[in-house]
């Protein structure tokens, strides 16, 4: 029987797990993953770089379930940048096909898991038929009380800053604030990650030491966390050796 059955909810995380008692150490609330390496994973093989985004796509459930063992509260994932419209269009077809497959596969063990999905970036500009999948599950997860599942699709650091500064401009043009009133809480409030506090700790798989556009305002005081590993090849363990060596490192957030 898989584990990723278990159903959990965050007053019952804690007493199953035995895991982020561990060190003594304090469990990060919000872990991100810039998950790379999937097309390197897939040509090392001799296989067709889409294979490696199926194998990464499956590899989420394998994190996810260990997120939900230690009680972390939000979990974001990088799926899908706003470059990756660089791509070649048939990859790019591919890839927006994959949350369909996904939640058609996961989204019923999501559910028993108590798992609640977000997302954060332009999922507007998705083809109808992935907006709809995603708000499906959205919608159908909403009242979950476990893990936050927050996927990053359609998204770019620097466009959610402008968005939020944007609003702001609005806000001030409408009378509802003056330009001495803006300050680092009114640009946060904006973001996309407004109601999920800044990430404690950023992992990046497959060896690119990088932020990528990804989560830069709210990485200003993140344990950064990387590996060689490719995502595809990146298990419970290897997420359980970066949350053990963030409970090993002193956050100091400027201070001394
Ligand atoms: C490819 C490795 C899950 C990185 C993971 C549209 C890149 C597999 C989703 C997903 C992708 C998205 C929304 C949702 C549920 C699942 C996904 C994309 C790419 C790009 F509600 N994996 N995944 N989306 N990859």
């Amino acid at each position: 029987m898989d584990l990723f059955k278990l159903p959990f909810n965050k007053k019952n995380r804690k007493a199953e797990s035995s895991l982020q008692h561990k060190d003594q150490g304090r469990i990060p609330n919000h872990v991100a993953i810039i998950m790379d390496g999937n097309g390197r994973w897939a040509q090392k093989r001799g296989l067709p770089r889409v294979a490696g985004h199926k194998e990464g796509m499956d590899n989420i459930k394998k994190v996810v379930r260990k997120a939900n063992q230690f009680g972390i509260e939000v979990l974001t994932i990088y799926a899908f940048s706003t470059e990756n419209w660089k791509r070649p269009t048939d990859e790019i077809e591919y890839l927006l096909k994959l949350p369909i497959d996904f939640l058609q596969h996961y989204l019923p063990e999501l559910m028993d898991r108590n798992v609640k999905i977000q997302t954060i970036g332009e999922v507007n500009a998705l083809p109808q038929r992935t907006k709809d999948a995603i708000k499906r599950a959205v919608d159908q997860t909403t009242h979950n009380t476990g893990l936050v599942l927050n996927i990053a699709i359609n998204y770019g650091s620097r466009h959610e800053m402008i968005h939020s500064v944007k609003q702001i401009c609005q806000g001030v043009i409408d009378g509802a604030y003056s330009v001495d009133d803006i300050n680092e809480d009114m640009l946060n409030d904006y973001l996309f990650t407004a109601d999920l506090g800044d990430p404690d700790l950023i992992i990046r798989t497959s060896g690119e030491l990088r932020l990528s556009n990804f989560l830069l305002w709210q990485a200003a005081y993140s344990e950064l966390w990387f590996t060689d590993i490719l995502w595809p090849d990146f298990d419970g363990e290897q997420f359980e050796k970066a949350i053990y060596d963030f409970q090993r490192r002193k956050r100091r957030y400027g201070g001394v």
